[in-house]
């Protein structure tokens, strides 16, 4: 299913995929046009509904065998699966996906952390997709460019927000945060060792964002995290099937 991307948008530059390699994320303004989000928002609004799935940690996790076909569709597109092999390799699979809602209830700004530390074992990639424009005022992402080749401390706590694996803020206070405006459709394709963290939504507007994650399906994980997986392109190791 290739409908819904931007019809100017292509395929990743070399120089997009170097920045990936050397910053651990790049940003892609214009990957779903705006009715797609528009529609992904709808979709993602009915589905918690009919869940019930409101709460106030502003975060609601589908694994990939459980999430909406429109969703499992989407996130294995052949736009999609195009970059993903240029950022990971012939062979990708993708995990699952989450909501991040934040309005004029529930505006938590999300602690630094990398992603690593919530599955650990071979390296992931997620995608952070804007389903309203995000910027500084509503919540939008902070990076520190270049974190994905370090190692960070965290902390590790409970009840914050769903984020329980939290650097202290001194740990990077030598670093200049990159923050990831983007408009409607926009997203940033991040590796999951980037430190990464979000502002607080002080606008009193909705601010939601879709994240999936991925991995190189040729690469054995043993992660207890994910028990399936789509195949979005190649082989898998670690499931059934092929994406092609
Ligand atoms: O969307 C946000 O505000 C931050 C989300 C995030 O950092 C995460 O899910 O790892």
């Amino acid at each position: 299913m290739a409908g819904g991307n931007t019809p100017e948008s292509g395929s990743l530059s070399e120089d997009q995929v170097a920045a990936f390699g050397s910053d651990g994320f790049v940003v892609v303004e214009n990957l779903y046009d705006g009715a797609t989000m528009a529609e992904w928002k709808r979709v993602v609004l009915e589905v918690m509904e009919a869940e019930s799935a409101f709460h106030e940690s502003g975060v609601r996790v589908w694994m990939a065998d459980a999430i909406h076909p429109m969703f499992r569709d989407a996130m294995s597109d052949a736009h999609v699966a195009a970059m993903l092999r240029q950022l990971i390799g012939a062979n990708v699979e993708f995990l699952s996906a989450k909501a991040v809602y934040k309005n004029a209830e529930t505006s938590f700004a999300t602690p630094w952390h990398q992603d690593w530390q919530y599955w650990f074992g071979p390296t992931k990639l997620s995608v952070w997709i804007a389903l309203d424009e995000a910027t500084p005022e509503n919540g939008c992402l902070k990076v520190l460019r270049g974190s994905h080749v370090k190692h960070f401390e965290h902390l590790h706590l409970d009840g914050e927000q769903g984020f329980v694996n939290q650097i202290e803020p001194e740990q990077v206070a030598e670093w200049s945060p990159v923050e990831v405006a983007l408009p409607v459709g926009g997203a940033v394709f991040f590796h999951d060792q980037l430190v990464h963290s979000s502002h607080p939504n002080t606008s009193g507007q909705d601010r939601w964002s879709m994240i999936s994650t991925y991995r190189d399906a040729s690469v054995k994980d043993e992660s207890s995290v994910w028990q399936n997986s789509v195949v979005v392109s190649g082989r898998s190791v670690n499931s059934e099937g092929s994406g092609d």
